[in-house]
């Protein structure tokens, strides 16, 4: 008889969805640790498997068919899926809307909304047939308000809020818990994969100011999963305190 929690966490193998496969492993849930970097999976699974049961599935969300299939081929005693963290998602570019690439464009509307949409609609079955289970989406505060040259990087969390906030409603018969995280500045690869590798352009996001660092946001999650079953934070904000805003950052 299965004790603890199973989440199932995408973008596991690095940023805040590693942080947070870390954080529940040491409280003991369970895991599915979903990314596309086989290599890297392995290597969180061995260390993390000291600690609890793993089990990993390495796939592109933006694969339609790979999200479902993947999913799908879950071994019995990893399908029960009580926590899902729609955690993957990207910027790609910083450009005004004019100059935009369109391959970004649409990598961060396939990733940060549809591949969300796509994991979303393999696990939720599950949990509308037990009548439990628990939503956290990553959102941000780009899905909050809008900055400058971040247009199509914040219409995706723009969307993400509204999938949250819909999630709850329509989740709302079947007692599950449906909440958004939305992060400001945090200091991961997000930078650097958003300036497309240049390490110049993407530490000097992060300096001058104590930024987030993955682990805090890991341990709101855990704070979030962890209330007792009436309780569910439906939508945070968190921020460095030297950030007020997308654009006011208080820098030495
Ligand atoms: C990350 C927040 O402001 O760097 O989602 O785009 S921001």
């Amino acid at each position: 008889m299965k004790t603890s929690k199973t989440a199932l966490i995408t973008g596991a193998t690095s940023g805040i969805g590693l942080a947070v496969a870390e954080e529940f492993a040491k409280h003991n849930i369970r895991l599915i640790l979903c990314g596309r970097r086989k290599e890297r999976l392995k290597e969180i699974s061995d260390r993390l498997e000291t600690q609890t049961d793993v089990y990993t599935l390495s796939f592109d969300i933006r694969d339609r068919n790979a999200v479902f299939d993947n999913i799908a081929s879950l071994p019995e005693d990893f399908k029960q899926i009580d926590i899902l963290i729609n955690n993957a998602g990207n910027a790609h570019g910083l450009e005004p809307i004019a100059e935009g690439n369109v391959d970004d464009w649409e990598a961060m509307i396939d990733i940060n909304v549809k591949g969300l949409l796509y994991v979303s609609k393999a696990v939720i079955p599950g949990m509308t047939s037990r009548k439990s289970g628990h939503i956290i989406n990553l959102g941000s505060t780009a899905g909050k308000e809008v900055y400058p040259k971040g247009n199509v990087y914040c219409a995706s969390k723009h969307a993400v809020d509204a999938i949250n906030q819909a999630m709850r409603i329509d989740l709302n018969e079947y007692g599950i818990r449906v909440g958004a995280v939305n992060p400001g500045m945090v200091e991961t690869e997000f930078s650097k994969v958003r300036f497309k590798g240049d390490e110049h352009r993407a530490n000097a996001v992060y300096q001058g100011f104590e930024p987030l660092q993955a682990n805090d946001v890991a341990e709101i999650i855990y704070f979030i999963v962890s209330r007792p079953a009436h309780v569910n934070i439906a939508d945070l904000v968190v921020m460095s305190t030297a950030q007020a805003s997308s654009t006011i950052v208080k820098k030495d």
